[in-house]
This record gives C-alpha cells, sequence and structure tokens, in this order.
C-alpha cells in the first residue's frame, strides 16, 4: 500500500528533508584529501544529533553507523571507517537520512575530493546528477513510475554508462523504506501510476562499466563487479497537484541549477 500524505505530513517531511539537505551541505566544507571516512560519520552523527534528530541508518536493519560513505567502486551502503582515507582524485558518495519529528528525509551526493578528478569521473558524477534531475522532471500525477526509469536510462546509455538494477528509490515518510519501490531503468508507460500526496526517493547509481554488483562479505558494502567507478545522486521528491517538489533541496545554494563539474557539456 503506498501512504497518501497529509498536508500536515508534508510540512513534516519538508522539515526533515530540509534539515537532511542542510547536513550534506555542510559535509561538503569537510571534504578533502586526507580525512577519512569514519571523520565524516562522526560530522554527520554530530550535525544531526545536535539538532535534536536521529540518524536513520544507525542501526537500521543492523547498520553500524550514521551515514553511507561510498568512494569510487562502491555503489552504496559503505561502512565509514577510519582505515578509508580519501585521496585526491576520489570521488565521495555521502548519503544521509535524518528522523525528526517522527518523518525520515534522504538525500545524497557524490562529491569530488581534491582538484584532480579524471575527466571521466567528472563526466560519470554530472551524468549521476542528470539522470537523476531527468527522472525527477517526470514525477507528476497520471505519470507512471516506468517513466522515471526509462528517462535516467536514456541519459546514462547516451553516456555510455550503465543503470544498476539491484537497488533502487523507495517510499519514505514515517518509515525509511515505504512502498513503492522506484526502478531506475524501465518502459515509458508502464509500471505504478504517481498520485498527488506520494512521497518517494529518486536515487540513480550509475556505473562506468557493468552494472552488475558484488556484495561484500561485511554484507552492506555494494561494489561493481568489474571495479570501475559509480555514482549516485539522491532526492526525496513529492508529488504535486501539477507536477514535483523536490524535498531535499537548498533553493539558491543546492538545488536544480546546481549542477556538479558546471563546467562540463554532456553530448
Ligand atoms: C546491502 C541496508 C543495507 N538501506 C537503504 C540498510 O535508501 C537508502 N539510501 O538512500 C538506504 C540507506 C541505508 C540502508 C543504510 C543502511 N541500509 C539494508 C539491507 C541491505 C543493505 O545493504
Ligand atoms: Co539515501
Ligand atoms: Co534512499
Amino acid at each position: 500500500m503506498v501512504s497518501i500524505k497529509t498536508e500536515r505530513e508534508i510540512e513534516l517531511m519538508r522539515e526533515t528533508c530540509t534539515m537532511a539537505a542542510e547536513t550534506l551541505h555542510a559535509v561538503q566544507e569537510i571534504i578533502r584529501p586526507g580525512i577519512t571516512t569514519e571523520d565524516v560519520d562522526n560530522f554527520v552523527h554530530e550535525y544531526i544529533t545536535s539538532r535534536n534528530a536521529y540518524p536513520s541508518p544507525l542501526n537500521y536493519h543492523g547498520f553500524p553507523k550514521s551515514c553511507c560513505t561510498s568512494p569510487n567502486e562502491v555503489i552504496c551502503h559503505g561502512i565509514p571507517s577510519k582505515k578509508v582515507k580519501l585521496k585526491d582524485g576520489d570521488i565521495l558518495n555521502v548519503d544521509v537520512t535524518t528522523y525528526f519529528k517522527k518523518y525520515h528525509g534522504d538525500t545524497n551526493r557524490t562529491y569530488f575530493v581534491g582538484d584532480n578528478v579524471s575527466p571521466l569521473h567528472k563526466r560519470l558524477v554530472r551524468t549521476a546528477w542528470e539522470c537523476m534531475m531527468s527522472g525527477i522532471r517526470e514525477v507528476a500525477p497520471g505519470k507512471q513510475l516506468g517513466d522515471i526509469g526509462a528517462a535516467i536510462e536514456s541519459i546514462a546509455h547516451k553516456q555510455k554508462f550503465s543503470v544498476v538494477r539491484d537497488y533502487c528509490g523507495h517510499g519514505i515518510g514515517r518509515e525509511f523504506h515505504e512502498e513503492p519501490q522506484v526502478l531506475h531503468y524501465g518502459k515509458r508507460k508502464t509500471g505504478m501510476t504517481l498520485r498527488k500526496g506520494m512521497i518517494f526517493t529518486i536515487e540513480p547509481m550509475i556505473n562506468v562499466g557493468s552494472y552488475k554488483t558484488n556484495l561484500l562479505k561485511d554484507n552492506w558494502t555494494v561494489l561493481t563487479i568489474d571495479k570501475k567507478w559509480s555514482a549516485q545522486f539522491e532526492h526525496t521528491i513529492l508529488v504535486t497537484e501539477t507536477g514535483y517538489e523536490i524535498l531535499t533541496i537548498l533553493p539558491g545554494i543546492y538545488d536544480e541549477t546546481t549542477p556538479p563539474a558546471p563546467e562540463i557539456t554532456l553530448e
């Protein structure tokens, strides 16, 4: 059952989602060569708990940390660790979910570490962002989930990148993960029809090489099967009367007009 949020619930979702977006904005300031992914986790934990909120990943299905940190060939659910030190030229996805006033807000971004990210990996990150935005632009009452997946796939494939199929977006609200599952691939005019008041994430994972995944023995960390790099962006989206509202943007600071690597133009 997909829940249709009331006006009061939407207000509460705006609050938690804004906090998640503010956390990611603050994280940007600490990302540099030499820090560890545990430093990122400590920062996220302190930022969220000092605002009387809770980091949703902590203890979720037993997850041991407050956010996911996924560098380079890690697709998602990377566990922050003092053994993982960031290097100039790396990329790092940080995935933050806040639980505030009983509602979850979920967002992630892929950051450049230092000034020496390769042109290929800059294009990968820019493409992942364009994929997410193209999926978001499909959202409106009467449109179908397959329209979102088809839009994402078409942008990724034009760049000769692949779309991860094993992990997907999800409904969100009182629960971290609710129905529906939001696939990042698919066919237009297929799948569930969108209705005003639905809230879900769109979070495509885009790979340089194969779309296939490899779950590490820790049972959390998801890697690309060929060790080529992967990038991801995520927003929490409300279906409105006429289209969509992105709940995890910071207007004028981080919104539809602020792509990563703006110097790149995609063919
Ligand atoms: C193989 C978890 C991880 N699940 C999802 C638990 O939606 C998320 N990000 O946008 C999301 C974040 C986390 C998460 C953090 C921990 N988990 C459950 C089952 C398998 C798994 O990884
Ligand atoms: Co997330
Ligand atoms: Co999510």
